[in-house]
């Protein structure tokens, strides 16, 4: 990348920097469970993400506007509209599970939210809640009431940030339960631009920032499989590893089967093929 800065790295995409204005989000084929990045990569993965992210994009753009500017036609980068990013996490849960789950097991609330007493483990919630969290420099964001986080962000962008994020929240969940997924919870990153506009940043609604989970064996009161890392997941249970770096190498088979999930995902999603995408990454946004 000679033309671009590299400005940071997560555990599996890197950011450069085009030019004052414009950032470059690529997204590699690295896979992270347990909070540990594998030595293996799953082929194609960040094509996948990027082009559902961008998918979305364009299909919520009448909610909110967003940072995307292209599609690169290698297929895992995004040409972006640099933004000043709020300082929370704007997560969006319809189902129990995670650290909701966990709070809700404790307290019987989440982020200040009140639920009703004796739901299970992977319930569905009477309405989507929005579950605000503080970005953690290390380690884990940490879940916040509304209060907090109208400190952090002031109280009226608040308002708008849980009133788009429930939004954006519904119409995805729903465009997805109908083709078998559903999206038991997401996080979005909303940034203001150069004119003060509230804009959809980062990646949304792919598997790694939100939890995707099988229709067809939903069942409530017990955690449930992943649509995508399942393999992985069962995979690394299977060999006792005790989840500290360094993670375990990965089995061809499990690799596969781990692309075969991200690749379904994809084209349940956006109703092209995979290899439409490869061809032409932006046939996504029309
Ligand atoms: C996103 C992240 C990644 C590491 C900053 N449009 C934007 N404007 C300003 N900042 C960001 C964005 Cl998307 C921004 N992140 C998260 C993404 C690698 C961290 F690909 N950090």
């Amino acid at each position: 990348m000679p033309e671009a800065v590299h400005v940071a790295s997560g555990k599996v995409r890197e950011i450069f920097e085009l030019d004052s204005e414009r950032l470059l989000l690529v997204a590699s084929d690295r896979i992270s469970t347990f909070d540990v990045v594998l030595p293996t990569d799953i082929p194609d993965k960040g094509r996948v993400l990027t082009g559902l992210s961008g998918f979305w994009f364009a299909r919520t753009r009448e909610i909110v506007p967003n940072h995307l500017l292209a599609l690169r036609e290698d297929g895992r980068s995004t040409e972006a509209r640099r933004l000043s990013m709020l300082p929370i996490e704007c997560v969006v849960r319809g189902y129990l599970a995670g650290s909701g789950w966990k709070d809700y097991s404790a307290t019987g609330e989440v982020c200040g939210h009140r639920l009703p007493e004796a739901l299970r483990e992977s319930d569905r919630l009477p309405e989507p809640i929005f579950t605000p969290a503080t970005k953690a420099q290390t380690g884990h964001d940490e879940n916040i009431d509304r209060e907090r986080a109208a400190e952090l962000v002031g109280g009226e962008l608040l308002a708008e940030v849980e009133r788009i994020s429930l939004e954006l929240y519904r119409a995805a969940s729903e465009f997805a339960a109908e083709r078998g997924i559903l999206i038991a919870d997401t996080k979005f990153e909303l940034g203001l631009d150069a004119e003060g506009t509230l804009t959809l940043g980062d990646e949304a609604l792919t598997p790694d920032s939100s939890r995707f989970w099988p229709a067809d064996t939903y069942e409530p009161g017990r955690p449930q499989p992943s649509f995508d890392k399942q393999y992985v997941r069962d995979y690394c249970e299977s060999l006792g590893w005790d989840k500290t770096p360094p993670g375990p190498e990965l089995p061809p088979e499990v690799v596969e089967g781990t692309r075969a999930r991200y690749v379904e995902a994809f084209e349940r999603l956006t109703d092209l093929t995979f290899d439409d995408y490869l061809a032409e990454p932006e046939a996504v946004l029309s």
